[in-house]
């Protein structure tokens, strides 16, 4: 009967932790990345991970989180698609006892104590760099200066803060208008289709400025700008976020001009938070990774270094 129990309680004791990862969609290197790392640290740490993709729906995030609660699993973790709307699916997974980390953007709900933690950016600083470059960078530049915006997923933490951020650096000058503004979804795609339509003006209204809020935007951008025979990065001085392999190779041939970083190598952070969520251990309400800007300068040297 006594080694019969013991067993039973040595298996429980080396039973993996499972945690349940609800990914918002494959959009960008970027999020390909994150999903990398958090599989790997995963696998590292011996955590067991079930990983379910929303493809940008919040319902399918919903969905998922309903699973891992019906599997039992130890931790929740969620990368919400937009911010609003989750107070409903994180009181179900309070009332079936899990826990629940948030990770890379945020979520608005009015109990914070839903959650236990968020792993992710400071997108609003990371708009606030970009829009300091700019600044900088157009510093000697004569008259009106007119910047396009091309944003991330509406309602999405990075796109609102990123946006804030920015134009937080242009609010005395009178100088500088934001003359067009529109979502393109943080894809290629829709970021060509949106700067497309952005260079539909008379030439004396396009933008000389273009702050995209992703990388995979600003290629897509690229794009639009060479079919109308004007040269990115000179013509339009370009600025994205995020900092894959890619964007630093287009920044170091001067089509795009900065490049802020956003780290998506979540994971280890995320493993350490799930074990010391086991553990008992009280955690900070938010976990920030150091971030930089790239520029022409360093871009050559950094793009070796690039892990996504
Ligand atoms: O910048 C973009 C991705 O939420 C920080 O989402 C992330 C953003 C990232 O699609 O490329």
């Amino acid at each position: 009967e006594e080694w019969m129990e013991s067993a039973v309680a040595r298996d429980t004791s080396t039973k993996p932790i499972v945690l349940g990862f609800s990914q918002l969609g494959r959009e960008s290197a970027w999020r390909l990345a994150n999903s990398t790392s958090i599989r790997n640290a995963a696998a590292e740490s011996g955590i067991s991970l079930v990983i379910k993709n929303a493809e940008q729906s919040q319902t399918k995030q919903f969905e998922a989180v309903r699973s891992f609660i019906r599997q039992k699993v130890d931790v929740i973790a969620i990368a919400p698609v937009v911010e609003s709307g989750w107070d409903g699916i994180l009181q179900e997974a309070r009332d079936a006892g899990i826990p629940v980390i948030i990770v890379d953007r945020s979520v608005d709900v009015k109990d914070t104590s839903l959650f236990v933690t968020t792993i992710g950016s400071d997108f609003y600083e990371e708009g606030v760099k970009a829009g300091k470059y700019i600044q900088d960078r157009m510093r000697n530049h004569p008259g009106l200066i007119r910047i396009a915006e091309l944003q991330g997923t509406s309602g999405s933490t990075p796109s609102i803060q990123r946006g804030e951020g920015f134009r937080s650096i242009f609010e005395t000058r009178a100088d500088i208008i934001f003359s067009q503004s529109a979502p393109a979804d943080f894809t290629e795609d829709n970021g060509k289709q949106v700067m497309k339509e952005f260079l539909q003006v008379p030439e004396d209204e396009r933008p000389q400025v273009l702050f995209a809020h992703n990388d995979e935007m600003a290629f897509g951008a690229i794009q639009a700008i060479e079919e109308v025979g004007l040269k990115p990065g000179e013509d339009i001085i370009i600025v994205s976020v995020d900092g894959s392999r890619k964007a630093l190779e287009i920044l170091a041939s001067g089509k795009i001009n900065a490049v802020v970083e956003c780290n998506p190598l979540l994971g280890p952070q995320l493993m350490q938070a799930t074990k010391e969520i086991i553990a008992g251990r009280t955690l900070p309400k938010r976990m920030v990774p150091p971030e930089d800007i790239f520029t022409k300068e360093s871009a050559g040297r950094e793009m070796y270094n690039r892990r996504f």
